[in-house]
């Protein structure tokens, strides 16, 4: 060990036990198969990360209306479940454990991916300026159309089923998706909510769907299976907020209340500048029972800064996680570590998902 850390220290999460302090951030990788199942190098790819404190699957959506980009995986039809199990029994069988990510991508999806070609649907009739990869190239996202009052019981609906199948797919917990600028962030928001019923306007109307969505799945799940990651800041798919801060002090306080097992916050811009906007995490943090899951740019120091000031229980990792199978090791020891390949980030095959090396473990413990 390089220097005293509490990263390699086990913390209790709900029932289960981690063994560190490090998670896998949900990673985005477009290699689904035929029926939006996840592929067979998913099971190879999860069950090579399986050291880590906790595994965190890439956003899954939970209905077709759910999906924003090509060969992203989905929970809500039986052979995705099918799919699934393989991915949860080879991290189990290797030591594990998994949340699986549930997502709906609101207005951040194509005509082409949804059924009949019709619009994607969000809190408003806004376009997100930006581009979605679909059909193999990238596209402007295409315009939504505004959700009735009466289709946000069936959006709920979506998340309880598809919580009810990631438990049949032995997922330890399910993380709701509320970040990035998707649905229940577009909800949330004032630049995309400009709604006039329950739904939206104040504060706590903004705040509705993405409380209900978390009391419905932790109904199902057991609120000590049921983690949410949130983005205050971020600026990803469009999204902003004139005053974010009361917005997700009420955010949290409602999530308290419901005793979500974690809440997983994307500090500043999400895979970018950490500092882009002021922001009270340790407010939240201070508001919350469950436990505080950092993540944006973590490297090995900021993470050992983070969980010695007691500002964050668990630390997630994207790249990192994604370049190195065996990062928990090569963080204990100071080893180097793989750069990730950005050109194989998102769709392809084994090259830059399966075949980043681990360092020769067994070699080492000879010497
Ligand atoms: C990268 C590419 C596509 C989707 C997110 C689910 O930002 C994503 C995502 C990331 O949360």
């Amino acid at each position: 060990m390089t220097q005293p850390t509490k990263l390699f220290e086990p913390f209790k999460l709900g029932p289960i036990t981690l063994p560190n302090r490090l998670v896998m951030a949900p990673l985005t990788r477009n290699r689904a198969v035929a029926g939006f199942v996840p592929s067979p190098l998913a099971v190879e790819y999860y069950g090579q990360r399986a050291s880590a404190g906790l595994l965190i699957t890439e956003a899954s959506q939970i209905s077709q209306q759910g999906q924003g980009y090509q060969d992203t995986p989905g929970i809500y039809s039986k052979e995705q479940v099918a799919g699934w199990r393989k991915v949860t029994d080879r991290v189990h069988a290797r030591g594990g454990r998994i949340f699986i990510q549930i997502w709906h991508v609101g207005r951040v999806s194509h005509v082409d991916l949804q059924q009949n070609n019709q619009a994607p649907v969000a809190p408003s009739a806004i376009r997100a300026k930006g581009k979605t990869f679909v059909g193999g190239t990238f596209a402007d996202i295409s315009e939504p159309r505004a959700l009735k009052l009466e289709e946000i019981p069936g959006i709920i609906e979506s998340f309880k089923r598809a919580t009810v199948n990631a438990l049949e797919a032995g997922f330890d917990g399910v993380e709701i998706h509320g970040a990035n600028g998707y649905l229940l962030d577009q909800f949330a928001k004032d630049g995309t909510n400009k709604r006039n019923d329950a739904y939206g306007g104040s504060i706590e109307n903004r705040a509705r769907l993405m409380l209900e969505v978390a009391r419905v799945v932790s109904a199902e799940a057991g609120a000590e299976r049921t983690g949410i990651r949130i983005s205050p800041v971020t600026p990803s798919n469009d999204i902003s907020d004139s005053n974010p801060q009361p917005l997700f002090d009420h955010i949290v306080d409602g999530l308290a209340a419901l005793k979500l097992v974690y809440m997983h916050v994307v500090e500043g811009a999400t895979g970018g500048a950490r500092d882009i906007a002021p922001f009270d995490y340790a407010s939240l943090r201070k508001r919350f029972t469950g436990a505080y899951i950092a993540n944006n740019g973590y490297d090995f120091d900021l993470a050992t800064k983070m969980l010695a000031a007691d500002a964050a229980d668990l630390i997630a990792f994207g790249k990192p996680f994604l370049a190195n199978p065996d990062l928990v090791e090569r963080l204990k020891r100071g080893a180097p570590l793989n750069a990730p390949d950005k050109a194989t980030f998102y769709g392809g095959d084994a090259k830059g998902y399966t075949d980043y090396p681990a360092l020769d473990v067994k070699m080492d413990a000879a010497q």
